[in-house]
């Protein structure tokens, strides 16, 4: 055993493996929200970061960061990769967990790769944690590690936080292994979700089935619930079936605001040059997933195009694509469908030297991102369904002058906090198509109006940052010891 006092263990490692040119290849630290976080508690600590370093089949020695974190990588086979990530991750838990926006797959033999990688997680973190240590264990894959920890290490302090929504039991009920994964989960002494709904959800399945006394529900049934998920500050507890008391809070994730405030204004007004100074620019910027609703943002378009609502010479749509999860049918199916509608309307409504989308299916560096959210009018984040959405927050922090508008799906974690935006059903097409246009027009009607719910959706951000996340978090765990 070794001498970490806090260790946070997520499918991820902040690492990349980059290739020089002379074909050598190095493994370095990268940064993220999460890394920036968690790094002042990581290096306060003699802090440890446990995760799988994103290429099968290849792991690098353990080394520590210039910040004196320990970066401990978990290797994973391309087999696990597929079964375990790409399977039972993305094609069973994350469908499920976004209300079945596509069709979850049950399959036996993903559930076994999900907790053999599990339990190997959780061998990783005994390795590494210190007698006593605080363990963070993040996010849907990894749901099995804090009721495996628990057995291996009671000493440990244990938190878990889950990154998605966490759906009505209803929906949870489906799992044919739900079971394992709720026992997994009270592993934990504290349980944290965005959203007070994503926790009210946890525990009314807790509640539903505590009331049924040996029933067949296939759940476990001998735990109590007290108290009321509350934000940021634990009223609930769950009474764990070893008589443990597990408390549950919502706690919302934010972005660093820091990271975001240097924007090259001479980078900003190219831009606008290239993408036309006098059109309105409105901007998309999502991982290409089909709980983003990307599709549905470009059909509105199209339909306020062609009802003559927007005029083609007088818009622009940017829409940023990362690449991800390319592997996945419903991925290729979503971006397939994403790419015939960018062809579709810019064959519509173009003129020569003038696309009205522009679409980048692409990951870009931080600071070009940046100088999109600068430059852009209007940001559209129209997702189905999303734990938080960091997007939006990231629009908001780069409008503190009070520019910009948002279009934002009620059913973004974000529209919790962000309820100045436009907000719309992205189910309903009209609901869509009419914020859209809000937004376009409250730029130019009211525009004191939109800066002033710009300016307090900006105090929002600003006040409710990441490290406000993880502080909340982290007190309530601490008082759980
Ligand atoms: C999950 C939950 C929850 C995007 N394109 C580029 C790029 N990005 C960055 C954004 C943002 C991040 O990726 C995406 O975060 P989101 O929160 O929007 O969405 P998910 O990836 O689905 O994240 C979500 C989150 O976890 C945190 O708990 O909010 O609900 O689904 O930071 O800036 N970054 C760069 N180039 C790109 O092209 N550099």
């Amino acid at each position: 055993m070794s001498g970490n006092d806090f260790v946070v263990v997520a499918n991820r490692l902040p690492v990349d493996l980059t290739t020089a040119d002379d074909g050598t290849e190095k493994w370095i630290a990268s940064p993220g929200g999460l890394v920036t976080a968690l790094t002042p508690v990581l290096s306060a600590h003699q802090g440890c970061w446990v995760g799988w370093p994103g290429v099968a089949d290849a792991a690098p020695e353990p080394f520590r960061t210039d910040d004196g974190v320990l970066l401990h990588p978990v290797s994973l086979t391309s087999d696990d990769f597929e079964r375990f990530y790409e399977g039972f991750s993305n094609a069973t838990l994350w469908p499920l967990y976004h209300d079945l926006i596509v069709t979850p797959t049950y399959s036996r033999s993903w559930w076994q790769a999900y907790r053999d990688v599990n339990h190997r997680f959780a061998v990783e973190v005994d390795r590494v944690a210190a007698h006593g240590a605080t363990v963070w264990v993040q996010d849907y894959q990894l749901q099995l590690v804090p009721g495996i920890l628990r057995q291996m290490r009671p000493d440990l302090t244990i938190g878990f936080f889950l990154h998605i929504p966490f759906p009505s039991p209803d929906l949870f009920r489906q799992l044919p292994w739900r079971e394992e994964i709720v026992r997994g989960l009270l592993g934990a002494d504290v349980i944290g979700f965005h959203l007070k709904a994503n926790a009210d959800n946890f525990l009314q399945l807790v509640r539903s089935v505590s009331g049924v006394s040996g029933g067949h529900t296939g759940l476990p049934d001998s735990f109590e619930v007290t108290g009321h998920a509350s934000v940021r500050e634990i009223t609930a507890h769950v009474t764990s079936s070893d008589g443990r008391s597990v408390g549950v809070a919502a706690y919302p994730i934010s972005i660093d605001p820091t990271d975001l405030v240097e924007v090259d204004k001479a980078h900003v007004a190219k831009l606008r040059e290239q993408l036309g100074a006098d059109t309105t620019l409105l901007l998309g910027v999502d991982r290409l997933d089909y709980t983003k609703g990307i599709l549905q943002r470009l059909n509105a378009l199209e339909e306020l195009l062609a009802d003559g609502a927007l005029a083609p010479e007088d818009v622009t749509f940017v829409q940023i694509a990362t690449p991800s999860r390319e592997r996945i049918e419903h991925y290729q199916r979503t971006r397939s469908a994403v790419e015939e509608a960018v062809g579709r309307i810019n064959g519509r409504f173009a003129t020569l030297g003038h696309p009205v989308v522009h679409y980048l299916h692409q990951s870009l560096p931080k600071p070009e991102l940046q100088a999109y959210y600068a430059a852009a009018d209007v940001m559209v984040v129209t997702p189905f369904k999303d734990g938080m959405n960091l997007v939006a927050k990231e629009y908001v922090a780069t409008h503190g002058d009070g520019s910009g508008a948002m279009v934002l799906s009620e059913f973004a974690g974000a529209a919790a906090e962000l309820n100045q935006a436009y907000l719309c059903n992205p189910f309903d097409m009209e609901s869509a198509k009419q914020a859209i246009v809000q937004a376009v027009q409250g730029l130019k009607r009211t525009p004191e109006v939109t800066a002033e719910r710009m300016r307090a959706m900006h105090a929002q951000v600003i006040e409710h940052d990441v490290d406000l996340w993880a502080q909340a978090f982290l007190d309530s765990l601490k008082k759980a010891q």
